[in-house]
This record gives C-alpha cells, structure tokens and sequence, in this order.
C-alpha cells in the first residue's frame, strides 16, 4: 500500500516534469485501463474508418482522384495497424481488442456511422473528419504514453496529406457547376454537426478528460479542441464560397472565437450507443471482412510457426 502511494506520486512527478512513460515503467492499472480504452477505440475508428470512404473507390471520378482515395484509405489500415501495436504495449492482446470491436462491447469514432451519399462526401470527409482528426491528433502525438505520442505523430504526417487532398476535392467543386456547388454544400450540411461531435460531450458532461488531462493524456480539453478546429475551419469555408450550416456562427472580436449554435447531443448519444444511420452496416462489413480473412491469419500463423520450427532445428 506505502509502495503504491509512493509509485504514484513518483509516477505523476514524471509526468508533471514531462517524461514521458513507456511500457515497462510502473505505471496505474487505472492508467492502463484508460490507455487501452482510448488507444484501441482509436484504432477501431482507423479501420471502420476505412469503409465509408472505401465505398467510392471504384466510383472515383479519374485515375488520380482513384489514385488519392485509394492510397488514403489504405493510410488508415496502416494508422490502424500502429495503433493496435501501441495498445499491445500494455498487455492486451490484438486479438481481444478485435473480438471486442466486433462483439459491440467497444466503441469506435461516432462519425463513421454515417452514410457517403456522394462523391462530394470523400471530399468533405477529407477537409472537416480528417481536419478534425488532426487538431485531435496533434495534442495525442504529445501524450505522456510514448508508443501513443509516437504512433500520432506518424498518423498526423499522413492526415495533413489526406486533408489536403480533400479540400482540394471541395474546392474544386465549390468552382464547378450549379450542380457540383449543391452537391457539396449538401455534403457540407450534412457532416458539419457529426465533426463537431467527433470531439466528445462538453467538458462538463466528459467523464474522463479530468483525469486524463491530470495524467497528460490528453494536453486539452473536448471543447477547446472543438472551438479550435472551428476556428481554423471558417476561413477555408469562406475562401471556398462553402455555407457552414449554422445560423448562430458569430465571430467574437474579443475572444477571437468564432462562437457556434448548440449540438444535438441526442443525435450523438444515439450514435454511440449503436443506433445511427450506418451502426449495423459498418459492424456487418466489418464481422464479414473478420470471416473472410480467417484464411489469411491461418495461413500467415502457419508461416509463422515453420519458421518457428525451421529455426529451432
Ligand atoms: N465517438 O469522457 P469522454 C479519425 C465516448 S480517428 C464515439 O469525453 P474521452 C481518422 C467516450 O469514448 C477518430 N464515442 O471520453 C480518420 C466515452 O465512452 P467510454 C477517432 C465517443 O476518452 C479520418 C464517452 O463518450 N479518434 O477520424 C466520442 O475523454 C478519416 C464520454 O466521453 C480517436 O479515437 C465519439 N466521437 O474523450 C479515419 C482519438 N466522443 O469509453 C478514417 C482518440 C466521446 O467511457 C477516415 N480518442 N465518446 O464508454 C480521444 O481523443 C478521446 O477518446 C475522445 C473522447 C476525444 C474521442
């Protein structure tokens, strides 16, 4: 009991002093339950990630527009793949994370449940989903847990990559015909709010930010990362001509804030507990992709265990 109390303030000095801690330092088991939490949530969101987007592939406009989408979405297997690797740093295995993601019991990004109606959505998701991804992501690559600030710091190279490549798809549009302007502004009206929820509830209603900020897992809070990425994202609407879909939008010359209407929670809390537009479809796809690649992990395991054998010999 005097050893723990020890280790933990031990452990929070390092912390304070901006250490970081990696896998084989004494750490919480609290700190590790809430790593693995996040850490493995974060990688689901990277893989379920990859569907929406995914659905356009084939229906790209040209060769470089197919060229771009498919090297993006396949970025997010790979952001996927170094996330799981950090969570297994904790002791956790990939296999258990997966099992949970494809049982339900674990949760993955809100703003994948919805649909991509049209091509105009890739570019959207481009500019506002991965947009807001960085500003998230760019706080975590200088999280207290080392694999995980290391694993964002690579993801986020890649992300400004694919925000790039979609808001020149909105822009280009925005410059188009009647109807290329329409069908991004529709894409804009419809994944606005979702983006701002990407960041989770409100500080006051946000369980665990206390207590992942006191650890420096989180280096700001839900809503001030929120009012950032708004911040940053009123300018490039404006300089596309793009409508952002909130009557209450007011800039603040004082804060310098750009302030903005409320968000239905309710949408938001129905998503994540399964019952947004796309929950069943994204799961499905997901649990059929687990089945179908069963060959695979058999026959790669198979590999594996000859070498194993080979070596031995
Ligand atoms: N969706 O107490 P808080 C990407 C849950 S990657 C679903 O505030 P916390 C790249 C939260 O888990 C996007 N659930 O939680 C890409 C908690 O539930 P629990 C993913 C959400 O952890 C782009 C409860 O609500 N990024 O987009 C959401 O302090 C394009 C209470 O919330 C990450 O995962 C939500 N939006 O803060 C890929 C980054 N928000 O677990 C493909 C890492 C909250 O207690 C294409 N994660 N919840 O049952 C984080 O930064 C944090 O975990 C937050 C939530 C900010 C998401």
């Amino acid at each position: 009991m005097h050893d723990d109390v020890a280790n933990e303030s031990r452990f929070q000095e390092r912390i304070d002093s901006g250490e970081k801690i990696e896998p084989r330092d004494w750490m919480p088991e609290r700190f590790r339950h809430q790593l693995i939490r996040m850490i493995s949530q974060h990688a689901h969101s990277e893989i379920v990630g990859m569907l929406p987007e995914g659905n356009w592939i084939t229906r790209a406009p040209s060769l470089r527009r197919k060229m771009a989408l498919l090297a993006k979405v396949q970025d997010e297997a790979g952001h996927g793949l170094y996330l799981y690797s950090a969570a297994e740093t904790l002791g956790v295995s990939r296999e258990d994370l997966i099992d949970q993601l494809l049982d339900g019991s674990a949760k993955y990004s809100s703003i994948f449940n919805y649909p991509t109606l049209t091509w105009a959505d890739v570019g959207v998701i481009g500019w506002l989903v991965d947009g807001a991804a960085i500003v998230n992501q760019t706080m975590l690559a200088k999280s207290s847990y080392g694999p995980y600030a290391r694993a964002n710091l690579r993801i986020c190279k890649e992300e400004n990559f694919h925000k790039k490549q979609g808001f020149e798809i909105v822009a280009t549009l925005a410059a188009g015909t009647t109807e290329q302007r329409s069908m991004v502004q529709d894409a804009v009206d419809r994944w606005w709010w979702p983006s701002l929820m990407m960041f989770g509830p409100h500080d006051n209603d946000s369980p665990n930010t206390a207590e992942l900020m006191r650890w420096g897992v989180k280096r700001r809070s839900n809503d001030d990362l929120r009012q950032h990425f708004v911040n940053i994202t009123i300018p490039q609407a404006k300089a596309v001509g793009i409508t952002i879909p909130d009557p209450e939008l007011r800039y603040n010359e004082e804060s310098g804030d750009w302030e903005f209407g409320a968000i239905d929670w309710d949408e938001f809390y129905r998503v994540i507990k399964g019952n947004g537009p796309c929950n069943a479809e994204r799961m499905k796809a997901r649990r059929s992709a687990h089945d179908d690649g069963r060959w695979v992990r058999e026959a790669a395991a198979a590999y594996a265990s000859r070498d194993t054998v080979a070596a031995e010999e």
